[in-house]
């Protein structure tokens, strides 16, 4: 642990419990506002850190890797205690994070994951994605019960590791069965104005009688995507299965109206399970695991998707 570190804790381990993590400064790279999870995850994170009395530096990229740099540096020109980042993209991180880590201070990821050395964070808080690729494959698969389905795919935003490792995923969920075919695969960027744009190009040049079902990487793109086929004159969740991950309220909303059929939930607290390790760490020289990951769960059309919704609608989203 560097001196910096050690002088924290050292301080915190004089301090009552109660006021460990209120001298904490850290800042928060986050990458927008794309989509209503996005929009939940900084409400949570927010709401964590004053929990902790925690003194919360909040920078939003607009989506861009530079903002999110240019914000890494200012917070370690502010000498911060600690930084969270949830990288919009997953390479190019590695020259700013040896500069955190120059500066003492620790980076941990949320929600998703760079290619860097883990020597240049402290921890990664996501979910499985690979496993949630798998687990709407695997509905499919069950889904379709062996006839055939053409599936198109809204990816998520290009580079970025849930769009790589949800891609890997699906494929891993229905690698076997030759009745489901990939026909196309776009980004969406995860927003649902990309998603409706990107599916009505899918059913411009497929028609809607070809497509069989979509595979969303998030629930925004799979909101917008139902727009357009409802304006294409076919029944969402009906003439087109829908497929999608995160779990936000108005999914629920359309799976209750038979308009969608399936989403993998993602928890918006990837801060919660952060900051304790951060606290252990400055605390006590806890050093956590490189990946705290969060659990996933299938939500379908057996669920109560109106009772889901009433009681996700007022948390952030
Ligand atoms: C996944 C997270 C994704 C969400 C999208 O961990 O990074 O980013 O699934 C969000 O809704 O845009």
């Amino acid at each position: 642990m560097k001196l910096k570190s050690l002088l924290i804790a050292s301080a915190m381990m004089l301090a009552p419990a109660s006021v460990m993590a209120a001298d904490l400064t850290i800042g928060f790279s986050q990458i927008g506002s794309e989509s209503g999870w996005r929009a939940a995850e900084t409400t949570v994170t927010k709401q964590e850190a004053e929990k902790r009395g925690i003194d919360l530096k909040f920078a939003d990229a607009q989506q861009k890797q530079e903002n999110q740099i240019k914000a890494i540096r200012s917070f370690i020109a502010q000498d911060v205690d600690a930084i969270l980042l949830a990288p919009v993209v997953a390479t190019g991180w590695d020259e700013v994070l040896e500069e955190a880590k120059d500066a003492e201070i620790p980076v941990l990821l949320l929600d998703r994951t760079v290619d860097a050395s883990e020597d240049l964070y402290l921890t990664a808080v996501t979910s499985d994605l690979v496993h949630e690729g798998e687990v709407a494959g695997k509905w499919l698969v069950e889904e379709m019960a062996g006839k055939p389905c053409n599936v198109v795919e809204l990816q998520g935003t290009t580079g970025s590791s849930p769009a790589i490792d949800r891609k890997k995923g699906f494929e891993q969920g229905i690698a076997g069965h030759d009745n489901l075919k990939i026909i196309r695969s776009q980004t969406g960027d995860f927003t649902r104005s990309q998603g409706k744009v990107v599916m009505e190009s899918f059913l411009k040049a497929e028609g809607g009688a070809n497509i069989c079902a979509l595979y969303a990487h998030n629930d925004d793109m799979a909101v917008g995507a139902i727009q357009a086929i409802k304006e294409a004159g076919l029944k969402p969740g009906q003439d087109i299965k829908i497929v999608s991950i995160d779990s936000v309220p108005d999914i629920h909303l359309a799976m209750a109206a038979g308009e969608a059929n399936a989403t993998i939930e993602l928890t918006p607290n990837m801060a919660g399970p952060a900051l304790d390790a951060l606290e252990a760490y400055l605390s006590s020289g806890t050093t956590p695991p490189k990946w705290i990951q969060t659990e996933s769960r299938l939500y379908t059309l057996k669920d109560d998707n109106q009772a889901v919704y009433e009681a996700k609608k007022g948390l952030g989203y």
